[in-house]
């Protein structure tokens, strides 16, 4: 199974705590495979708390063992991450040492009140498409929508690894 998670991550050495994410979630062993990384993109915070340090974002890829993983295991697996890098939910939205969202799995489509697949508001967000189409191109949404098609409808601007977003 492919699985696409997004990290972010606005409070203290942003591109360490996003590369230790990486190292806690490869101690996971062999049924959680690291596939692709993108590159660190700083961006402008998008939704409800505007008034927060910019964001160091990155995409993966993983491919994960689905008869050993179902969506709601995994997603237990990152807010452990979360917590164990210091994630508090003070505020909601507010700053985060690390925040990782699953964004895809396979072409799974599930809406529970604790997860939705794929995340509602990617196709919304640059941080997300911009990485995303770096390591994954020919990405297809379980709903047909293609990446390249996802963001050409919203409105972003990138110079170089930063991204601006109207929210
Ligand atoms: N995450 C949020 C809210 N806003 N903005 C950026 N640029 N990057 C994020 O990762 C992000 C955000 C909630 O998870
Ligand atoms: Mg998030
Ligand atoms: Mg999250």
């Amino acid at each position: 199974m492919t699985c696409y998670v997004s990290l972010g991550s606005n409070v203290g050495d942003t591109e360490d705590n996003l590369h230790e994410a990486l190292v806690l979630l490869e101690d996971y062993g062999d049924d959680i495979r690291l596939k692709k990384v993108s590159d660190y993109y700083e961006t402008e915070p998008q939704g409800e708390v505007q008034d927060q340090p910019w964001f160091t974002n990155q995409i993966i890829e993983l491919e994960i063992d689905a008869e050993i993983w179902s969506p709601p295991g995994f997603l237990s697996t990152c807010t452990a991450i979360e917590a164990k890098m210091g994630r508090t939910r003070a505020v909601p939205g507010g700053p985060r040492p690390l925040d990782m969202d699953i964004i895809a799995w396979g072409d799974t489509v599930m809406d529970m009140d604790f997860l939705t697949l794929p995340h509602p508001r990617a196709k919304d967000r640059a941080f997300v498409l911009v990485p995303l189409k770096e390591i994954a191109p020919d990405f297809v949404f379980p709903d047909g929508t293609t990446v390249d098609e996802a963001l050409a409808a919203i409105d972003y601007r990138q110079e170089g690894r930063k991204l601006w977003q109207d929210s």
